[in-house]
């Protein structure tokens, strides 16, 4: 039976389709939220956390992992991290970062502790950056019972220092020793004022007379939670969620890593995402400035239905940061993809309908596919000559249905029609190959169209390749 979710989302991401350039959020295959780039190699990687379906608060289970190389075609790497990598974790996966050092990936996250009864701090390691992962070291890198402990961001300075900062309602500053996974003294706490972190203003829906009167609350700093460290130039500048609920994105900088911080100034006003919380992750990759944030735009989304957008900027001529509002389109494509090559079914620009699931044998696929469902992937590039067949592997537990490959939009022109049989299970893979009707040359935007009996999954998809 078809997830109620999933039609849902189908029926309302409609809407957004007919806006062919709508970029954000970047992941339509299930809730994604607290975005930490990071850039690898010549990949960009984005950790999320993963809001559950029909939530009602954030009880989150695990975190989830995305890639691109051209910042429109993203790749799902699914959950190498959850709850239950971590003995001492009961509950709230929440926001994470994960950073590069020597080879070795360390993810920092935050997650209630069933030891302190608190949230705490934990460490990741792996030898790739989408995983596996495993707790670096069996038990939470900080914690004492306090709820303060969320939202770790990481920063390895240029002379290899690294810094750990977290925190909600106060900023925590520990320095962490060259190994990444223990801690040089104990965290220094900062307690927001209004020099280093603006005034905290009073919004009509978050102050109990319902901002009746309201003045700006003047006598604490607007850091909520939230915070990234970053260094740009010689300044280090902390963002951060910002001024209660709704959050907004501000920033303060200082000449050193742990502060002490000096407001700068709000760089994504609070406006209609659909979600009381934001927060935010910057990367610079292949040249170009990115600003990731999470709003509540996904159909059927909301305040416990994230989903992660991304702008692209540039720096104020002074090293300050721009005003940036989010968008439904997003950014646009910086490299193309190779068709050429094996793809797999889980990379995808946009997509409606589908979700993903995976295992140890396969990895990521996409499944829920039905009659009408599509998945779009940009600038992909097809050469002077062209292709002359598709394969893909597919897998079905009933009778399939087919794939239609169309050019430039989901109703654009058809180039060729694969089908798709039984193969004796969702996860019995067979590849199937078929000729193409058409030619299609140069860069085009592509669509895997699925048609079958309407109702019944038709298909799971692993990869695909033109020839
Ligand atoms: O995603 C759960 C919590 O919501 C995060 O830890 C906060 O930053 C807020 O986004």
């Amino acid at each position: 039976m078809r997830k109620s979710f999933n039609l849902l989302a189908a029926l309302a991401a409609c809407a957004v389709s007919l806006n062919m350039a709508a970029q954000n959020p970047i992941v339509q295959t299930c809730f994604t939220t607290d975005p930490a780039p990071m850039v690898s190699g010549d990949r960009i990687y984005v950790y999320t956390g993963h809001d559950e379906n029909n939530a009602d608060f954030f009880w989150m289970q695990e975190w989830r992992v995305y890639s691109s190389a051209d910042m429109v075609n993203w790749t799902d790497h699914g959950s190498p991290l959850a709850l239950e990598s971590f003995t001492w974790a009961d509950d709230r996966a929440w926001a994470s970062q994960t950073v590069e050092r020597n080879g070795k990936f360390y993810w920092y996250i935050c997650a209630h502790s069933k030891l302190s009864g608190g949230m705490a701090i934990g460490v990741a390691v792996s030898d790739s950056p989408t995983g596996p992962f495993k707790d670096a070291i069996g038990k939470p890198l900080y914690e004492n019972g306090s709820w303060d402990h969320i939202d770790p961001t990481v920063l390895i300075d240029d002379d290899g220092q690294a810094w750990l900062i977290w925190g909600n309602p106060r900023v925590y500053c520990l320095k962490l020793n060259k190994d990444m996974i223990s801690a040089d003294g104990d965290p220094v706490i900062t307690e927001p004022s209004v020099e280093g972190f603006g005034g905290m203003a009073a919004r009509p829906n978050n102050r109990p007379n319902n901002g009746q009167n309201a003045q700006p609350v003047r006598q604490r700093g607007s850091y909520t939670e939230g915070p990234w460290l970053m260094k740009h130039g010689k300044k280090y500048m902390l963002l951060y969620a910002a001024g209660g609920i709704p959050e907004h994105i501000a920033y303060s900088t200082s000449s050193k890593p742990n502060g002490p911080w000096t407001y700068a100034g709000i760089i994504m006003p609070q406006s209609d995402t659909g979600s009381f919380t934001n927060h935010c992750g910057v990367a610079e990759f292949k040249g170009h400035n990115y600003f990731f944030y999470h709003t509540g735009k996904l159909p059927h989304g909301g305040g416990y239905g994230r989903s992660v957008a991304v702008e692209e900027f540039k720096w104020n001529d002074d090293g300050t940061f721009p005003t940036i509002q989010p968008t439904a389109e997003g950014v646009k494509p910086i490299g193309t993809l190779n068709p050429y090559k094996r793809v797999e079914a889980e990379t995808m620009a946009f997509s409606l309908g589908v979700t993903s699931e995976m295992n140890d044998e396969t990895g990521v696929y996409v499944a829920d596919i039905h009659n009408g469902d599509y998945i779009k992937l940009q600038s992909v590039d097809f050469g002077a000559n062209g292709p002359k067949s598709f394969s893909v592997c597919a897998a079905s537990a009933l009778r399939g249905g087919q794939i239609e490959i169309h050019i430039d939009n989901q109703k654009g022109n058809m180039i060729g029609r694969i089908e798709i049989g039984h193969t004796g299970g969702w996860e019995k893979w067979q590849t199937v190959s078929a000729d193409l009707r058409e030619t299609v040359t140069g860069v085009h935007d592509l669509y895997f169209v699925f048609k079958g009996r309407k109702g019944p999954k038709l298909f799971n998809l692993d990869y695909w390749q033109f020839k």
